[in-house]
């Protein structure tokens, strides 16, 4: 695409609007940008020092002189003025396009509703020289390097906008309703998922999770060529975990390796395999991922693995900031949990939680200004306690576990009542276990 001397609208000044006015300035064209808010003064400096016109505040008729269109993600396109645009045939792209019609180099594409950042970021680390961008929070526009291996995590939104993709290796995580403001419907929801592959051929790769029935049930679809990853049973062809050991099926024949067992392997298996794949089918030797799989341990504060003190697993899911995160991280726990929980609702209700937590937890650790209300709300439950610091959380529920067990922190409210934001209580909770492990409290 030529965007010198063309007329391109922006919407939305956050991270993606950014980077695409950025891109935009560069290439030559002449870019207006609107937000439905107002701005920040930063942002507004940002946006006169690139030589950007704009307005805020809404989006008026302004938005539709243009030769193409540029939209944010968040913004859905059934809101003025992206519906308009498209009736009266404006071109829309959202920002990752852009980029990729810049990049020389194989992508590895990674969605699905959950544990996509995971995913993407483990790639990145068994693939050294691989480039980390897309929704992960680095925008492709203005990425610096325009070749080598690039690993792009795509949600449903910008999956939506894509009008031609086509990764080398595309892998779907898994299917479950989500986003249904933007979307309008779980179906449509599931579309803008499998953009991910409609412009594959046979000659490119998806890799699917044999152990989601709902990925299961759109695999025919797909046109390239189909691998498998199960944490349960044997799949042909692709990858699975059985007897300790990591099989891969393809048509290089039958390899068995040892499971490189780390108390984070162990707790991300699920995440471990589409990721092992995809490095192993980019030519990365398969003793080098081994040999790297032995220093991941997650992202932080997403349920991050912090440590093991006997027989406890300590685990950091502080960016869990609404129950949903929070109901999706008991999901994943395999061993009784000690649920540190409470802080700032923003007016939510917990008691959507009450089904996971008597499924999977041992007790409750109240913390945050709602930590009487958690009390009165789960009381009939499990055993509830209440702390008044985060080091006080971790020393009670540590003295409730019992080996085997997992210290969780997925709070399922903002941090804002006790701390600066999610990362500092993330940091307060390791600094803590760790204090507990060397003696310190
Ligand atoms: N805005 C409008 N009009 C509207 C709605 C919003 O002008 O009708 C404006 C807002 O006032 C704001 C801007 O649009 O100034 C925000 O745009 P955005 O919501 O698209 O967010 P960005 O800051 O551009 O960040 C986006 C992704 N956000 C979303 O998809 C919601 C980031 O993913 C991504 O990291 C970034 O682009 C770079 O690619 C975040 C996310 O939460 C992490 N993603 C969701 C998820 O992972 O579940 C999809």
């Amino acid at each position: 695409m030529r965007w010198t001397g063309r007329q391109v609208t922006v919407l939305g000044a956050g991270v993606s609007g950014l980077a695409a006015c950025q891109f935009l300035i560069r290439q030559g064209a002449r870019v207006f940008l609107s937000d439905a808010k107002t701005l920040d003064v930063g942002v507004r400096t940002k946006l006169q020092d690139f030589g950007v016109a704009f307005e805020e505040g809404g989006h008026t008729d302004l938005t539709l002189r243009c030769d193409a269109m540029v939209v944010s993600p968040g913004i859905p396109p059934f809101r003025f003025p992206v519906a308009k645009a498209r009736r009266i045939e404006i071109t829309v792209y959202t920002e990752v396009e852009l980029g990729i019609e810049e990049i020389r180099g194989p992508i590895i594409a990674v969605t699905g509703t959950n544990g996509k950042s995971t995913v993407a970021t483990l790639i990145h680390h068994l693939l050294p020289f691989s480039h980390l961008v897309g929704n992960i929070g680095q925008p492709l526009s203005t990425y610096p390097h325009r070749e080598g291996i690039f690993v792009m995590e795509l949600s449903s939104f910008q999956l939506a906008y894509l009008r031609r993709f086509r990764p080398r290796i595309a892998i779907l995580l898994n299917l479950a309703p989500d986003h249904l403001d933007w979307h309008r419907s779980v179906e449509a929801y599931y579309q803008a998922k499998l953009r991910i592959f409609q412009d594959q051929t046979p000659e490119d790769e998806a890799i699917l999770n044999a152990d989601d029935p709902t990925v299961v049930s759109y695999a025919d679809g797909i046109p390239s060529k189909t691998f498998w990853f199960s944490t349960q049973r044997a799949v042909h062809p692709g990858i699975y975990l059985e007897n300790h050991h990591i099989h891969i099926e393809d048509v290089r024949g039958h390899l068995q390796v040892p499971f490189p067992r780390t108390p984070a392997t162990d707790f991300y298996q699920e995440d471990l395999l589409p990721a092992i794949l995809a490095a192993y089918h980019m030519g990365e030797p398969m003793d080098a991922i081994v040999e790297q799989l032995k220093t991941f341990h997650g992202l932080p504060h997403r349920l991050e693995y912090v440590l093991e003190y006997k027989g406890v697993l300590f685990i950091n899911d502080s960016k869990a900031t609404n129950p949903h995160a929070t109901r999706f991280a008991l999901k994943k726990m395999d061993a009784p949990v000690v649920l540190i929980l409470g802080g700032d609702t923003k007016g939510v209700d917990l008691s959507e939680l009450r089904e996971a937590v008597h499924e999977k937890v041992r007790a409750l650790i109240a913390i945050g200004e709602n930590r009487s209300k958690i009390a009165e709300d789960f009381g009939d439950l499990v055993d509830v306690q209440t702390a008044d610091s985060m080091r006080e959380a971790v020393q009670k529920a540590f003295r409730i576990a019992r080996p085997g067990d997992i210290v969780l922190l997925s709070p399922a409210c903002a941090s804002f009542d006790w701390f600066q934001n999610y990362k500092d209580r993330g940091r307060q909770f390791r600094d803590a276990t760790r204090d507990l492990v060397s003696g310190r409290f």
